[in-house]
């Protein structure tokens, strides 16, 4: 009993993570990737696997595929769609999101959506810096429900 996860427990160390990224944008996802595994190795999290995918309309499906082969805690997902690049930006960015969303509530492993969704490149960069960097964000919040579910699952 008790008060769980009132401070976020960022332990690593006994994590599986996997990294989903697209590569659309690409000079954008790839520093938030950079991002993420700095994340996770500065929480203990060792060599995570990292796979590479066309768009972040292919993040779900292989969210999907890891999660049901079992053998990582967690699965960050990490893309860029920008509205100035795209006259479908809703229908990417929204399907994207509500993919992941999907795909961790029917497999129950924990998937977090490092996907940026921005007006202009310009955004999109300045959020995936080295001090605010979106992808760093996903991974820590992928070992923190990790972690939690786990308690709550015993
Ligand atoms: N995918 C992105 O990740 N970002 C975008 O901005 C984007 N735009 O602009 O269209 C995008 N499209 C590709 C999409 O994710 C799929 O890869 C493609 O439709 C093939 O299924």
């Amino acid at each position: 009993m008790g008060e769980k996860g009132v401070t976020p427990d960022l332990d690593g160390s006994d994590l599986n993570v996997a990294i989903v990224v697209a590569r659309f944008n690409e000079d954008v996802t790839k520093r938030l990737l950079g991002g993420a595994q700095d994340a996770l190795k500065r929480h203990g999290v060792e060599d995570p696997d990292v796979y590479w995918v066309p768009g972040s309309l292919e993040l779900p499906v292989t969210a999907l595929a890891l999660a049901e082969k079992g053998g990582h805690d967690a699965i960050v997902c990490l893309g860029c769609v920008i509205r100035g690049e795209t006259f479908h930006f809703e229908v990417v960015a929204m399907q994207a999101a509500m993919g992941v969303m999907q795909v961790q509530l029917d497999t129950g492993v924990p998937i977090t959506f490092g996907v940026l969704t921005t007006d202009d490149k310009d955004q999109a960069l300045a959020r995936s810096g080295p001090k605010n960097n979106k992808g760093a964000d996903a991974a820590e919040a992928a070992i923190e429900m990790a972690n939690l579910l786990r308690e709550i699952q015993g």
